[in-house]
């Protein structure tokens, strides 16, 4: 019989935990024929990245995954098999009484935050809390060998190759999506929280030898995007020209379309978890936008990330690198340190390949909670 799994979502802000567990909830479905159960307590963010969803239904199907309104108000229901509670939410009570009472004993996971720190190894896959006889394990998605590793659907890398060895496919995807690059230019996507150090990238594009068509998804950087143009009011559609400097407003798309959009860019600036984890799998140079936790803590994560993706550049791109994206979040000036990625560009994009392809090797998450399932029945 097909393993029931239920994966509940609570939306803090932004779009990674909904991203995230849509992204999982159906590759479970798809790649390893489970039944899955999204419980997710907005909808509307979800909207966002799968317009198809229906915000007043409180229970409809969306490509083979049940998603279910996540009321405030909970209704009896009986526990699945495996019980994922993403990002550290609280489960409902009735809910947890509901796993209790069960005759089998379910699993039940917290899937945590992405990290590249070494000590997410020795907690991956621990006991954690225990409610009435249930126990909790910590499920930590990573890097490294002995993590959880990345999600990333069968196939996916293969895809992405072909996608990208196709000029007219790309083509074709920009145009439906109204982006026309002039020949020669290089086409780049930025996806970002505010930050005072864009003005001086934007700057150090402007003034490049090289043209640059900059693709900016509507959201949270598109008040210092305006700031920097001198305009008000920026909506998809949008585009505006400074020197050697072409900006272009584009929609939030659905997830298929936004990797295709970083597949066909040379360069992604991406934020959060799900992005960040996307832009890898372009296996195109990026940037790395990560989101800020109080007493700086997310700078340690940086620092481990940084310590791992640039452990065999040369030294020359490695620093150019680092420079960048601690600049990039630091909010510092960017001018002099993308000047300097851009003499290491050749050494940096193979890397990326390589790095996606060397990541590739590890199992998926999603395959990794299906084994972590199948080794505790
Ligand atoms: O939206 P985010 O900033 O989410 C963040 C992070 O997950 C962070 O770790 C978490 O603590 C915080 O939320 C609460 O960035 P992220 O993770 O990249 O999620 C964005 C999602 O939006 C991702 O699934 C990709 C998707 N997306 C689209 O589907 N279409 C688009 O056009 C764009 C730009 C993004």
């Amino acid at each position: 019989m097909k393993a029931r799994w239920d994966i509940f979502c609570s939306v803090v802000d932004n779009f990674g935990d909904i991203g995230v567990t849509w992204r999982l909830a159906r590759q479970l479905v798809v790649d390893h024929g489970c039944d899955v159960r999204l419980w997710v307590d907005d909808l509307r963010a979800f909207e966002r990245m799968c317009p198809e969803i229906d915000v007043q239904r409180d229970q409809q199907w969306q490509e083979g995954v049940e998603v279910r309104h996540w009321p405030a108000e909970w209704s009896e229901t009986r526990s699945a098999d495996v019980v994922i509670a993403a990002f550290a939410c609280q489960l409902p009570p009735d809910y947890m009484e509901a796993m209790a009472a069960r005759e089998g004993t379910p699993l039940w996971m917290n899937l945590d935050y992405l990290s590249a720190e070494e000590w997410v190894v020795g907690c991956h896959r621990l006991p954690s809390v225990k409610f009435k006889g249930v126990q909790k394990y910590f499920f930590f998605p990573g890097f490294r060998a002995g993590t959880g590793g990345l999600l990333r659907e069968t196939g996916l890398l293969e895809q992405r190759q072909a996608f990208q060895q196709d000029g007219s496919a790309q083509q074709e995807f920009l145009q439906d999506l109204g982006v026309f690059p002039a020949a020669g230019s290089r086409l780049m996507s930025l996806f970002a929280y505010e930050n005072a150090g864009l003005a001086s990238w934007l700057d150090a594009l402007a003034t490049d030898g090289r043209a640059t068509h900059l693709l900016v998804p509507e959201g949270r950087v598109l008040g210092d995007v305006q700031r920097w143009l001198g305009v008000e009011g920026l909506v998809a559609g949008d585009v505006h020209q400074r020197d050697a400097l072409v900006v272009q407003v584009i929609a939030f798309v659905r997830q298929e379309e936004y990797d295709r959009l970083l597949w066909c860019c040379e360069f992604n600036a991406v934020r959060g978890e799900d992005s960040f984890v996307r832009a890898q799998w372009a296996g195109r140079p990026l940037l790395w936008h990560i989101y800020r936790q109080d007493e700086d803590i997310h700078l340690d994560k940086l620092d481990a990330f940084l310590a791992l993706y640039t452990a065999a550049l040369s030294p020359g791109a490695r620093a150019a690198l680092i420079a960048l994206w601690q600049a990039w979040n630091t909010e510092g000036d960017m001018a002099q340190p993308w000047k300097m990625l851009l003499e290491h560009w050749p050494e940096v994009s193979r890397h990326a390949q390589a790095w996606s392809l060397e990541q590739g090797l590890q199992a998926d998450l999603a395959t990794a909670l299906v084994q972590f399932y199948e080794s505790w029945i």
